[in-house]
């Protein structure tokens, strides 16, 4: 793992080559200078600038941005359509028959759509859609498998400017259930089921679970597409097959103009307190940071292939498998597999098959593949590769040597790219023709980024120090509210960092530091935020699904370090009375968590013990935790802890 003392040791330096850089959007590091200090200069007019380059408008805005802390709007006034950048205008520039969208299921089916084939099929999907009564600013929630339909559901909302809200496929029914009913979705779409390590997930059935007994009575109609082909129940109210209406639907469908400000979208992310939050994005701004991070961070050529492994069900997957590349005109793979005991080399086959020149992928799964061995990747042809990607975790610098090694043969350079389902897209990191990397660091802020590593009161802290990692000035991918909450959005965001002569500060609950030449390091979250293989938990939301068994006193529930999944979930569990710790409990527990939230969710560890350690004034002590839970002694001030006892028993001294 990445510590404080491996960072600071790690000296090793990746320039970008001079074939690489003389390819490439931005080359060399004096052409990021200029773009940087240009765009921190006047923001308006870099950002200005780059929206009316690279975008289509129906109609232009009247002012860049408009900041009423912490509200912001880009390009106000300004018309436009997402699905229109990522498809129509694609038609009309020779991308017409170019591959848009190439995709292979889990048990070998391949598609591959071109930019006409695509504008179609979305077309009509928003023309069902519509037919279902679907209507601009309607919600419409999304709980797919990684398919082309899922992407397809995303620019058909997209288009009609009914915006989505995508549950990643692996929550449960009742995680489904919460997010539809805070999104007050009028409509889900979603599949029969999903392949997933060999077994079907079944979607639809989580689906009727979720909507069971009125639970979310906004919803209306559910369309569903056949994927598995297994029998499932149809409500012949309520559902509709996606392959019954898709035939006589029109391909035609006119792209709503929509204002700069209307949401595209609410993606729901766990926070420290209470419920996920929706975060929120709009349409103007969120299009061109997707786009223009997409072309200069992975220096998008005309033949590229793009492979980002995310799902679909996290913003990684809205913005760099669907908006970001679209919007550019590339080629985009999506995958439905998962590397798993039947097939552990599937994505390098996916590799050669395609042959992917841009692969996205996180440190999770670089550290598994290494444990793997390098005999997987050996017997595939890697050639194609020229651009490697991180995203969603620190990456330690032994992943990374053996990601830029055996992976990208030594010659690949790698982007560990930083951000947040809250920044809409890339925020800090190299750009490969003009930044010398250093593994293990996501380097430099992108150009119209205003980043810092600040303490407690908004002051930059001393080089080679630790902070908290915050964004002084807007950008145009910015959350621009919590749904439904915006007492919650200033909370969360605003409010931690105290405004610096009269600048918000955005804190974004990772702790940083910056080293000698300026490099930042990110140190992973400061709040109670654990992240598990890549994926966001909120300690809040496991303890409360731990409380909701019977048997469950109290639950605290804390990080603890893991060689591949970067943090892993130990709980520590008082029971009722007439409750007993036992093997089977500590399993039924697990299961219950999985169950209530999805399997990402399922603890590794149970710990029961008869108390938590607690403050005279009855808040956990998490540091205390999280130091047994890593095996580590317990330094520092035990004196705010009300009975001292309760260390040794968690200690099993007692
Ligand atoms: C895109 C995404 C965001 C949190 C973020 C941070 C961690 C993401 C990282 C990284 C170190 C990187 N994170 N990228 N930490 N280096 N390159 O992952 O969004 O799911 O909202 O998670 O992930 O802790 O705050 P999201």
């Amino acid at each position: 793992m990445t510590t404080f003392e491996s960072v600071l040791q790690e000296a090793r330096l990746f320039a970008p080559s001079s074939a690489f850089m003389e390819q490439s959007h931005i080359q060399g590091l004096e052409h990021y200078k200029r773009l940087y200090e240009t765009a921190k200069a006047d923001p308006d007019t870099f950002w200005g600038e780059l929206a009316i380059r690279e975008l289509h408008w129906f109609q232009p805005w009247d002012r860049v941005l408009d900041w009423q802390p912490p509200f912001a709007k880009w390009f106000v006034n300004g018309k436009l359509n997402v699905s229109y950048n990522c498809l129509d205008r694609h038609l009309f520039n020779s991308r017409a028959n170019k591959p848009a969208l190439i995709w292979e299921g889990e048990p070998g089916d391949t598609r591959t759509y071109t930019y006409a084939e695509l504008h179609h099929d979305v077309c009509r999907m928003a023309n069902v859609l519509k037919d279902l009564g679907v209507k601009k600013g309607d919600r419409v929630g999304i709980y797919m498998p990684m398919i082309p339909e899922a992407a397809i559901a995303m620019l058909a909302c997209a288009r009609i400017g009914a915006p989505h809200t995508v549950v990643f496929g692996g929550f449960s029914a009742e995680a489904l259930a919460g997010r539809l009913l805070d999104a007050e979705a009028k409509l889900v779409v979603t599949a029969d089921g999903s392949w997933r390590k060999d077994v079907i997930n079944p979607l639809k059935i989580q689906v009727d679970e979720a909507l069971a007994d009125g639970k979310v009575p906004s919803v209306q109609q559910v369309l569903v597409v056949r994927r598995t082909g297994q029998p499932i129940a149809m409500d012949p109210e309520r559902d509709r097959w996606w392959h019954e209406m898709q035939p006589t639907a029109s391909p035609q469908c006119p792209a709503e103009p929509m204002d700069s400000e209307d949401p595209l979208f609410i993606l729901y992310t766990s926070g420290t307190t209470g419920k996920p939050k929706g975060v929120v994005h709009t349409t103007g701004g969120y299009n061109l940071y997707t786009h223009i991070t997409t072309k200069w961070v992975f220096d998008l050529q005309e033949d590229d292939i793009f492979w980002c492994t995310a799902d679909v069900g996290w913003i990684t997957g809205h913005s760099y498998i669907v908006y970001g590349p679209l919007s550019n005109g590339t080629t985009t793979v999506m995958f439905e597999g998962a590397p798993r005991k039947s097939n552990p080399g599937c994505f390098w086959d996916v590799v050669e098959r395609h042959g992917v020149t841009i692969f996205y992928t996180a440190p999770t799964a670089i550290r598994m593949f290494m444990k793997l061995g390098e005999d997987l990747p050996a017997t595939r042809n890697l050639s194609s590769l020229r651009l490697l990607g991180s995203v969603g975790e620190p990456i330690n610098p032994a992943a990374w040597m053996w990601y830029h090694r055996v992976i990208g043969g030594g010659r690949c350079p790698i982007v560990d790219t930083w951000w947040q389902t809250e920044t809409g897209g890339i925020m800090i990191t190299p750009l490969p023709g003009a930044i010398a990397t250093k593994p293990g660091s996501a380097t430099f802020p992108f150009p119209g980024i205003l980043a810092d590593v600040v303490d407690m009161q908004g002051n930059p802290v001393p080089e080679n120090q630790g902070g908290y990692l915050v964004v002084t000035h807007p950008w145009p991918g910015m959350i621009r509210n919590v749904h439904g909450n915006p007492e919650r959005f200033h909370r969360t965001y605003w409010d931690p960092i105290p405004p610096k002569d009269g600048h918000y500060t955005y804190f974004s609950g990772d702790g940083a530091r910056r080293d000698e030449d300026g490099y930042f390091w990110i140190m992973g979250r400061v709040d109670d935020v654990i992240n598990v293989a890549g994926h966001r938990l909120g300690t809040m939301e496991v303890e409360s699904a731990l409380v909701s068994h019977p048997a469950v006193a109290e639950a605290a529930v804390v990080g603890k370090p893991s060689d591949i999944k970067g943090e892993e979930i130990v709980a520590f569990v008082t029971l009722e009375d007439a409750y007993a710790p036992s093997e089977d409990l500590m399993k039924a527990l697990k299961n219950h968590v999985a169950k209530e939230i999805g399997a990402i969710a399922r603890p590794a560890e149970i710990r029961f013990s008869e108390a938590l350690p607690k403050t005279r004034s009855g808040k956990i002590i998490r540091r205390f935790l999280r130091a047994m839970a890593a095996g580590e002694a317990i330094t520092g001030d035990t004196s705010t802890l009300e009975d001292r006892g309760v260390l040794d028993q968690l200690r099993g001294e007692r």
